[in-house]
């Protein structure tokens, strides 16, 4: 510090006051807006430690000589204002809540604070300049800059959920139920909007069904703290689709087949997934063959070790259980014990040797109910269950979304 303080010195002090006090309200300024945004509350927290710390010393005359906030107020508080709106604080009117330029901001004060200083100290007159701690410095400095702006631009990542199944298995409502009893999900994609939209329009039973490849996904942010966001993720594709990720999980890309790339991408985004779903049709019980296990094994086969931690089965469908599961519990509704309805279903599937296969992988208490409240129209034929507005009811997907963030 005191070669600093001697380099200062040296300058302008009416010209350094004007800069301190400004970019120090600027600092202040984009902090501020850290605060309101949740994801960088925690950077915020620790960058105003540091702040407070810098403000007492140059309050002190320790840094700085001869700066005094109250003197020439209106050059903090500008800087407070410029922080704050270039930050994009103008956005709060629009009710927007990240701010992801006040992060940048602040590293950038503080980037340029520390090249005004490394200048300094390197051209005064005072000091003997040597080539190797020259350069030795410019990597401390650039090192430095460069964790600090990350630090300041982080958010925390949470896991990336990926899930599939057999064509028809029920992935598509899956998804649906999942996003609309995630308490706070963001970000939901084009596709997965309108097959929503869809599930709430009157007059259709159930969402038709697409023939070409669609994308879900959402994010769900979780935590108070440290935010943490979770993705959602399927890619639905009409037609068994199972074998073909399974052949791509190994298989280098084949430039001639442009319609194959699809599998290419899936079989990726399978690989880079932290947790795995994988969807079975409890339409197809007790038709194990019919629903797809073999090919989840062979999948599971192929992925790095760590990478199916954590993985989960989810019966979809079993709404055509219910009546079975009331008259052996005592006309028992399923949604006053979850645990219960989630045992009795594992123990329907778990006798076939494939199911304990899969099981024996992803674990053992890993299978999980969900379904549509629906009620029969003819022999063959389920409809949802509505209110008046239109709303569908579901069962399972909180369960099993408070169980995946765990
Ligand atoms: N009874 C009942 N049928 C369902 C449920 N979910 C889906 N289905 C039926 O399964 C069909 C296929 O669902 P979908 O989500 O489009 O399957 P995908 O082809 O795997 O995307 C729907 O059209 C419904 O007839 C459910 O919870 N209960
Ligand atoms: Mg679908």
């Amino acid at each position: 510090m005191g070669h600093i303080t001697q380099t200062i010195y040296h300058i302008n002090p009416a010209g350094i006051h004007v800069l301190i006090t400004f970019f120090t309200g600027f600092y202040v300024g984009s902090l501020l807006l850290m605060f309101v945004d949740r994801k960088k509350r925690i950077q915020a927290i620790l960058l105003s430690i540091s702040i407070i710390i810098l403000i007492i010393y140059i309050s002190k005359g320790i840094i700085f000589s001869n700066i005094h906030w109250s003197r020439n107020i209106e050059w903090p508080v500008s800087g407070i204002f410029a922080g704050f709106v270039l930050g994009g604080g103008l956005g709060i009117l629009r009710g927007e809540t990240e701010f992801k330029w006040a992060a940048r901001n602040t590293s950038v004060v503080l980037a340029g604070l520390i090249i005004f200083v490394f200048f300094n100290y390197h051209l005064s007159p005072y000091i003997e300049n040597n080539i190797n701690t020259t350069i030795s410095d410019v990597v401390v400095v650039s090192v430095f800059i460069y964790f600090f702006k990350e630090f300041a631009m982080y958010t925390f990542k949470g896991p990336k959920l990926f899930m599939f199944g057999p064509a028809n298995s029920g992935k598509s409502l899956f998804m649906a139920g999942c996003y609309l009893e995630a308490s706070a999900p963001v970000n939901p994609s084009d596709d997965l909007l309108e097959l929503i939209d869809e599930l709430h329009t009157i007059g259709i039973d159930w969402p038709k069904h697409t023939t070409d490849v669609k994308d879900y996904h959402f994010t769900y942010e979780y935590g108070s703290l440290f935010i943490k966001n979770i993705l959602f993720k399927m890619t639905d594709y009409p037609g068994p689709y199972l074998e073909k990720i399974n052949e791509y999980m190994d298989k280098k890309e084949d430039k001639n087949e442009k319609n194959e790339e699809i599998f290419v991408k899936l079989a990726k985004d399978v690989k880079k997934s932290d947790k795995l779903i994988f969807i079975i049709d409890g339409e197809k019980y007790p038709d194990f063959d019919q629903m797809g296990i073999i090919e989840y094994i062979k999948i599971l086969k192929k992925l790095p070790e760590r990478r199916i931690i954590d993985s989960c089965v989810v019966i979809t469908k079993c709404d055509l259980f219910v009546d079975e599961y009331k008259d052996k519990e005592k006309n028992e509704d399923p949604e006053n014990d979850y645990n219960s309805f989630k045992k009795f279903i594992s123990n329907k599937f778990v006798h076939d040797i494939r199911i304990q296969q899969l099981l024996r992988v992803v674990g053992d208490i890993s299978i999980y109910p969900v379904f549509y409240y629906t009620k029969q129209v003819d022999k063959n034929k389920r409809k949802p269950i509505r209110d008046y507005a239109g709303n569908v009811f579901t069962f399972g997907f909180s369960e099993l979304i408070d169980d995946m963030l765990k």
